[in-house]
């Protein structure tokens, strides 16, 4: 080999080997493009009918438990999941909110395939809070939330799901739930005697006993706060640490379809949801998909004020989570 040939064969070398090298890592790269193009696409979720749902659930007023709005919606609910196919189970029971006033609450459940043993559930709160304890407006503290984002978006999704479901099933089995009284906990504003737990009561219910004997899932999605414009959803810490992998699947799933600008891939916050019960009574992982604002290290400024109204919902971002949801249901097998 002379002189100039060695200039040149040592760069080509180098070539060769770093080819080899980044073949190992691109080979990765290949096969994930193959994954990609061999994930069925799921049906369309149309957020117009979506946005529908939750202002029929808005129409009824404050959803708060023990009101005519709270019966009456919880007929509509139940009434929208057995119209979509589902076969629908109640959980009634009388909880304990922090003041001691018994909650005439109503766990409502549209299950898919109920003999299947694989199954996803998709999971919502549908009541509303009593109290707008975080309103700027003082006068407003004891005034009861509308609850549009949160609350009825999560359920709006969730019933557009149903109803894609009714069209075409996915392969698993799917369990839609609707938590009642999530939103009771104890208000800003008390001053009686601390209560552990105050927030949650339907999902703790449920989390104790299922609606069905020996039940189980391979994991779970809550929805909560989901209508939000330009929502960010960033990784809640309890759903990191308990359903870490069912997480990255969705967050990997919302990038692919294009809906990166929402699913955020950074830690944000932990959260007492009812996804913390469903892990921790029933032992099924499941992931809180909930919009919060990393920059002000708080949940939106409509939360828990009178202003949580149907003027702050926006499709675009339940498009984001519906279609994103979807993918991720109609991909199990
Ligand atoms: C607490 O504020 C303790 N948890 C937030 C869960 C929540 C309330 N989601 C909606 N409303
Ligand atoms: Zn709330």
């Amino acid at each position: 080999m002379n002189k100039i040939d060695k200039i040149i064969a040592l760069p080509m070398l180098m070539l060769t080997l770093f080819g080899v090298i980044s073949c190992g890592s691109s080979k990765g790269k290949e096969a994930q493009n193959e994954e990609k193009a061999m994930l069925i696409k799921a049906p369309e979720f149309n957020a117009d009918s979506a946005y529908q749902y939750i202002k029929e659930q808005a129409n009824f007023g404050p959803r708060v438990p023990n009101t005519e709005a709270h019966r009456k919606c919880g007929d509509y609910i139940a009434s929208q999941l057995e119209k979509f196919g589902a076969k629908v189970y109640n959980q009634n029971a009388d909880l304990i909110a922090y003041d001691g006033t018994i909650l005439k609450s109503r766990n409502i459940i549209g299950a898919y395939k109920p003999e299947s043993k694989k199954r996803v559930l998709i999971a919502a709160h549908w009541d509303s809070r009593p109290y707008a304890d975080n309103d700027p407006d003082e006068k407003n503290h004891r005034k009861a939330i509308l609850g549009v984002d949160d609350g009825a978006s999560g359920v709006g999704v969730i019933l557009e799901i149903a109803r894609q479901i009714s069209i075409k099933e996915p392969e698993i089995g799917i369990d839609l739930i609707m938590f009642d009284s999530e939103d009771y906990g104890t208000p800003q504003f008390y001053k009686g005697p601390y209560k552990e737990d105050s927030w949650c009561l339907g999902s703790q219910y449920w989390g104790r006993g299922q609606h069905v004997e020996g039940y189980n899932a391979r994991y779970g999605i809550l929805l909560d706060m989901v209508g939000g414009k330009d929502a960010t959803f960033y990784y809640e810490t309890y759903s990191a640490s308990t359903a870490n992998s069912a997480m990255k699947k969705i967050w990997d799933m919302a990038h692919q379809a294009g809906f990166g600008a929402y699913f955020i891939k950074e830690s944000g916050q932990e959260v007492t949801d009812d996804h913390v019960y469903v892990n921790k009574y029933a032992s099924i992982p499941c992931v809180d998909i909930i919009n919060y604002d990393k920059g002000n290290g708080s949940f939106v400024n409509t939360w828990h004020t009178v202003n949580d109204t149907m003027e702050n919902i926006d499709k675009n971002t339940l498009k984001a989570v519906g279609q994103t949801v979807m993918e991720v249901i109609y991909n199990e097998k």
